[in-house]
């Protein structure tokens, strides 16, 4: 028989339809074009060239709320939307949160809670690439616990006024539209903030050590006069921000193992052509031994996912199912990149090899969306019942 494939030792692959494997090609294919040459540049100036016309690349293919259905979005499958993310991961983790934050942040807050008007007014920009959007929930005094926010929007006349500040924001700077969660009287409410209104400002966080291929951003809120129409409807308390954050949770499980295969593919290939006391490295045991744990992980990894989007694509996926599958994947495709760093020796540490790169990106992908010790909690409250949250 054929030697297997080395990247789907299970043959994982027979479980995808033809069209999922379609998605996967032409995501592949623009970012080999479009990303990949460029992206350890990026990384190491810590500034993306072009990013608009990037975003454009990625909306005329369709991966802009990608499955999200009406109003310009491509209405593809969850496994589908999860299986781009995951292509665009194994290009730079960066890449993957600017499309993240785009359709399943910001698009599907719209999309789920806003007004047609709304819905009309931003979602086909934002569909094709021609706005950007982002999403503020974190603040530089709440990140996990967002019920504690202090950005506040007030009521004058019937107009809302909001002043406060959003932290670690992606995007945030080159938005033209801010999705922003704020207290009110009556709770936390959402608001479509278009970027040029007066009092909003957007500046650019630096000296990050990672995900150096995104922007992240503050965002200021001073006296922000947005009319009543402004607010999204659909949608009063922490269930708004926390539904958008399924979502982009979900591409998440699927994105940190692209990090994980482009690093594991990296470490194969350099043990196979790297030769020590007249062996190549692949060949001595130890070596072997962290190949196969990485790809055990890997694959269980996929398994989770693919298990997760069919979930969903079935609309039965629960919230507790997410965390599972973001704490899982995350942590163990940061694992498969530690463990390859070392199989590349002095080279792990150079940004000539993806390896440090994905690492250090995965640092902020276990943090963001929910951190580790968030889902453990998500979990363990799904095992025992007992919220140990406060
Ligand atoms: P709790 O009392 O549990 O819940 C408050 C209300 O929310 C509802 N709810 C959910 N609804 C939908 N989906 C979920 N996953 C939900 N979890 C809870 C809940 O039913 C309740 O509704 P209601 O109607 O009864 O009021 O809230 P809590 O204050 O105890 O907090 C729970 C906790 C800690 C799990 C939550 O606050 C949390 O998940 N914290 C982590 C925050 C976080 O993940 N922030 C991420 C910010 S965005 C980001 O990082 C973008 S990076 C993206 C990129 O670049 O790719
Ligand atoms: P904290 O909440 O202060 O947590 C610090 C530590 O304490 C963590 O280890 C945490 O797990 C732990 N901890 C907290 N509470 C508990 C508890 N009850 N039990 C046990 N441990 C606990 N946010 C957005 O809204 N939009 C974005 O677009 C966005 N993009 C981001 C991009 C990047 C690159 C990064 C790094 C972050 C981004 N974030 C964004 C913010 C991110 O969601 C938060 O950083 C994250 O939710 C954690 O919040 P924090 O940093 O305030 O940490």
């Amino acid at each position: 028989p054929p030697r297997l494939q080395p990247m789907d030792l299970a043959g994982i692959d027979d479980l995808l339809t033809e069209d999922e494997k379609a998605v996967r090609s032409s995501v592949r294919q623009l970012c080999v074009e479009h990303v990949d040459p460029y992206v350890a540049d990026w990384f190491e100036r810590g500034q993306v060239d072009d990013i608009r016309g990037l975003i454009k690349q990625f909306g005329s293919l369709g991966l802009l709320g990608m499955h999200l259905e009406g109003y310009g979005c491509a209405g593809m499958s969850a496994t589908e939307y999860g299986i781009a993310c995951l292509e665009l991961e194994a290009s730079d983790s960066g890449i993957r949160s600017m499309v993240s934050v785009q359709g399943s942040l910001a698009m599907f807050a719209i999309w789920k809670f806003g007004s047609e008007e709304q819905k009309n007014e931003w979602l086909p920009a934002m569909a094709s690439g021609e706005a950007i959007g982002c999403f503020g929930l974190t603040e530089p005094d709440a990140g996990s616990d967002p019920a504690n926010m202090r950005t506040r929007a007030r009521r004058d006349g019937s107009d809302w006024v909001l002043d406060g500040r959003k932290m670690w924001i992606t995007n945030g700077t080159i938005a033209d539209v801010a999705v922003v969660w704020a207290q009110t009287e009556d709770g936390i409410r959402g608001f479509v903030i278009p970027t040029a209104t007066s009092g909003f400002s957007a500046p650019e966080i630096h000296h990050k050590q990672s995900l150096r291929a995104s922007v992240t951003s503050e965002l200021v809120m001073d006296s922000v006069r947005l009319p009543d129409s402004a607010m999204l409807p659909e949608v009063r308390g922490l269930r708004g921000p926390l539904s958008c954050l399924n979502e982009a949770r979900y591409g998440i499980v699927w994105g940190a193992l692209g990090a994980a295969r482009s690093s594991l593919e990296a470490s194969l290939d350099y043990a196979g052509t790297r030769i020590a006391f007249d062996k190549p490295i692949s060949a001595f045991q130890l070596t072997q031994a962290k190949l196969v744990d990485m790809n055990l992980e890997y694959t269980k990894g996929l398994l989770l996912a693919l298990h997760l989007g069919r979930r969903k694509d079935a609309g039965a996926l629960r919230p507790e199912q997410v965390s599972l599958g973001k704490l899982n994947n995350v942590r163990e495709a940061l694992d498969i990149c530690r463990t390859a760093r070392t199989i590349l020796g002095a080279n792990g540490i150079s940004l000539e090899y993806p390896v440090i790169r994905h690492m250090s990106n995965l640092e902020s992908v276990l943090t963001y969306e929910g951190t580790v010790e968030m889902h453990t909690l998500i979990v363990g409250q799904a095992m025992t019942g007992h919220s140990a949250f406060r």
